[in-house]
């Protein structure tokens, strides 16, 4: 018998050997299948829409973010919920708009405004300083799935009651209530002026020893890998918050003097500062990816690039910092360039590579989207959502969302604005400013540009978009910046 079974496969050896293998590569997939999804949220701090090589730059160079595009699904009408830093980021973690959170300008300047009612016509109205402990963050929601949960970097979303630790995330590095560092090279700290002759001493806690040159972006990213080294073979979800290229317009000075040969007549771009900082983020973001081929789990895991509004378009250490031509104007104002943002977002086994998206989306979509992920069904606590999960886009570019508004709501005073409100309805944009009641309308698909103002010819357009706007605003309860009455003109 023997003999006769070897005879018919005479390597039986080698037979159960290909059979073992066979069963092993079936194993792992099926585990790969099986394991929960990581996420790695990148999420820059000023960033234009025209910041990545991959949106447009002339200047900057983006490899590794410019990769994870090739690799994912870019959208070119994202949109951050507001124009400036704490709010977006709140609308990120609790998936609710600024205005519903009642959290519509950044942490210091919400605290000031307690005291201050400004020297403008309008005085803003009070505003929460920091996200509330009620909501569910994103953070508690993987946390309850059994995600590790990791912040490193910029925080800016409350005082140390509000700190990461309080809001879901077992791990933080760097974050605190200030929106900025005192300096991207070690120690990272200084004394500054607040503004009103008060001193305070910014530090960034959490990155021990160092030495003279270190750069905070390359620190904090050895952080973010030591996590990744720690926690890979569990499922995780890393809020990885960059600081670039948000001021202080700091790079190393090897990479300044290279953009600076790089510049030439005539380039939209043309910051060498600003450039080295973007980068010495990619450089960064490149590092992070690595990582996660390196612990073979690139496959399973969710990468998302975000900026949390539009580039500062004002003067800084005697320089421009940047522009987003062909959008009009920058962080703070709520024309396309202070909101619209470069997205990326690579989903294995979801999103189809190289493959861009028009449609637009919000900062708002990422939490009903990773509820998707993680198939979290809305409970009390994490009602009012005013998201919609992008999951059914991200598997095919060409499907059409169930939405058509998009709203925006700053009710500050901005270097570049005065109070405003806006609404995006397919490609018309309407814009209110509420000092002096005027009205701009835009359609985005001919003039991107935002520099022909279409609301006199087109009455009852404005009429429609206005009753939507002001219909939003009543079921968000949006505060508005009243008449001053300690202004002296
Ligand atoms: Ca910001």
């Amino acid at each position: 018998m023997a003999y006769n079974a070897a005879m018919k496969n005479p390597h039986p050896r080698k037979h159960i050997l290909l059979s073992l293998i066979a069963i092993l590569i079936c194993l792992n997939a099926l585990s790969a299948i099986a394991a929960p999804t990581n996420v790695l949220f990148i999420l820059v701090d000023d960033m234009g829409w025209t910041g990545p090589a991959c949106y447009g730059s002339d200047l900057h160079e983006t490899p590794n973010i410019d990769g994870l595009a090739a690799q994912g699904m870019r959208f070119t009408n994202a949109y951050a919920a507001s124009p400036i830093c704490s709010p977006t980021r709140a609308s990120i973690l609790s998936g609710k708009h600024p205005a519903r959170l009642n959290m519509t300008t950044w942490h210091e300047a919400a605290v000031e405004r307690q005291s201050h009612k400004g020297d403008k016509p309008l005085a803003p109205p009070l505003t929460e300083p920091h996200l509330g402990l009620q909501y569910l963050t994103l953070a508690e929601l993987f946390k309850g799935a059994g995600y590790t949960t990791a912040h490193i970097g910029k925080w800016h979303l409350g005082d140390s009651e509000h700190y990461p630790e309080a809001q879901g995330f077992d791990i933080n590095i760097g974050g605190t209530h200030w929106g900025a560092p005192r300096s991207f090279f070690y120690p990272y700290a200084a004394w500054r002026d607040k503004g009103n002759g008060e001193m305070e001493y910014r530090y960034v806690p959490g990155l021990g020893f160092g030495k003279e040159g270190d750069y905070l972006t390359d620190r904090l990213t050895d952080e973010a890998l030591n996590v990744l080294d720690q926690v890979h073979d569990q499922p995780f979800f890393l809020h990885m918050a960059y600081h670039n290229p948000h001021t202080p317009i700091e790079g190393k000075p090897e990479l300044v003097e290279y953009y600076k040969q790089k510049i030439k007549e005539g380039m939209t771009h043309n910051n060498a500062t600003y450039a080295a900082m973007i980068h010495s983020l990619d450089e960064n973001i490149g590092r992070l990816l690595a990582k996660l081929e390196e612990h073979h789990i690139a496959d399973n895991t969710l990468v998302v690039f975000f900026s949390d509004n539009g580039g500062f378009d004002q003067v800084r250490e005697g320089e421009v910092v940047t522009t987003q031509v062909p959008l009009r104007s920058g962080k703070g104002s709520l024309y396309e360039g202070g909101i619209r943002v470069p997205l990326i977002i690579k989903w294995p086994g979801i999103t189809t590579a190289n493959t861009t998206s028009d449609t637009p989306v919000i900062s708002t979509d990422f939490y009903p989207t990773f509820m998707e992920l993680l198939q979290t069904k809305s409970t009390q606590k994490i009602d009012a959502l005013d998201g919609i999960n992008l999951k059914p886009l991200l598997e095919n570019s060409d499907i059409t969302l169930d939405r058509e508004d998009l709203f925006f709501h700053y009710p500050h005073y901005y270097f570049n604005t005065t109070p405003v409100t806006a609404i995006r309805s397919g490609d018309w944009k309407l814009i209110e400013y509420t000092q002096d009641n005027k009205v701009e309308l835009y359609n985005l698909k001919d003039d991107l540009a935002e520099s022909n103002n279409l609301a006199q010819t087109q009455g009852d357009r404005v009429k429609a978009l206005q009753q939507k706007l002001h219909a939003w605003h009543k079921g968000v309860n949006a505060q508005f910046a009243v008449p001053n009455d300690e202004y002296k003109p």
